[in-house]
């Protein structure tokens, strides 16, 4: 059984919204349609137990409202870390205090190491963390020193020769009970330990960015083969419209941090 989570930091989209970094090809964002989205989004995560903290859209930061990619939070401290787009170097800042406000101990990554929180993902006290595009090897590394320290184990793994994936999540979540989604476009031969691997079938690669979440799965809307193998499986799928944060090459892990 994963942790359980009390609350959850986000951060509602803003008007640059469309601005952000994006190689999607889905075209431009409908901020309203996005706002209505994060909007269910949050309610899901309040239907799961969830009590919210809110943060105000940020216009400096488009891509603001992926908070995940500014922290990896563990139960035994919470690591601020340096995301790897120089346009969202600075998110990190309101992060960290808001974490201040929640965690005895509270860890940075140092310069010039970057590591986004997407391409972190926990599987109870193992960590994959991805090095990709946005994760250097030098965060990758510092990262898992961090958590090595705090007791956990971790596992680097390299994505650079996927294109399709921006982050390791983008392909991969951890759905508790030692079983892991894992979607095709993760690199062959990708060191994943002895967990349970569930496949995505091809054409819904999007849905393997999940996040169980209590007592449920939120997933992607509109990956039916998906919802009903996880309902194969025992667990209770909710789904949510994502298409305007997919059209910015998010999915739903990246809309918050949750602990
Ligand atoms: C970016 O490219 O940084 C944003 N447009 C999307 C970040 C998505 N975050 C995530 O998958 N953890």
């Amino acid at each position: 059984m994963p942790d359980r989570f009390n609350r959850a930091i986000l951060r509602r989209p803003g008007p640059t919204f469309a601005a952000g970094l994006t190689a999607s090809g889905g075209g431009s964002p409908d901020l309203k349609r996005a706002l209505v989205q994060h909007a269910a989004y949050e309610r899901a995560l309040e239907g799961c137990g969830l009590v919210l903290t809110v943060l105000p859209a940020d216009e400096r930061f488009p891509d603001g409202t992926f908070v995940e990619d500014t922290a990896v939070l563990t139960p035994r401290a919470a690591i601020v870390t340096r995301p790897g787009a120089p346009s969202r170097l600075g998110e990190a800042d309101s992060i960290e205090r808001t974490l201040d406000g929640f965690y005895t101990t509270v860890l940075k990554l140092v310069a010039p190491a970057t590591v986004d929180g997407g391409d972190v993902c926990q599987c109870e006290d193992h960590f994959l963390i991805g090095v990709s595009e946005r994760t250097s090897v030098a965060g990758a590394k510092e990262l898992a020193g961090i958590l090595g320290d705090l007791g956990y184990r971790a596992t680097l793994i390299d994505i650079r020769t996927s294109k399709s994936l921006l982050h390791l999540k983008t392909g991969l979540s951890y759905l508790g009970e030692g079983r892991l989604v894992v979607a095709g476009d993760l690199p062959e031969g990708a060191d994943l330990g002895p967990l349970e691997r569930v496949g995505v079938d091809p054409g819904e690669g999007y849905a393997a960015n999940c996040i169980r979440v209590n007592d449920r799965v939120l997933v992607a809307a509109g990956f039916p083969r998906f919802a009903e193998r996880l309902q194969g499986l025992g667990y209770d799928p909710l789904p949510l419209e994502m298409s305007e944060f997919r059209k910015m090459d998010g999915g739903l892990s990246c809309l918050s941090l949750r602990f």
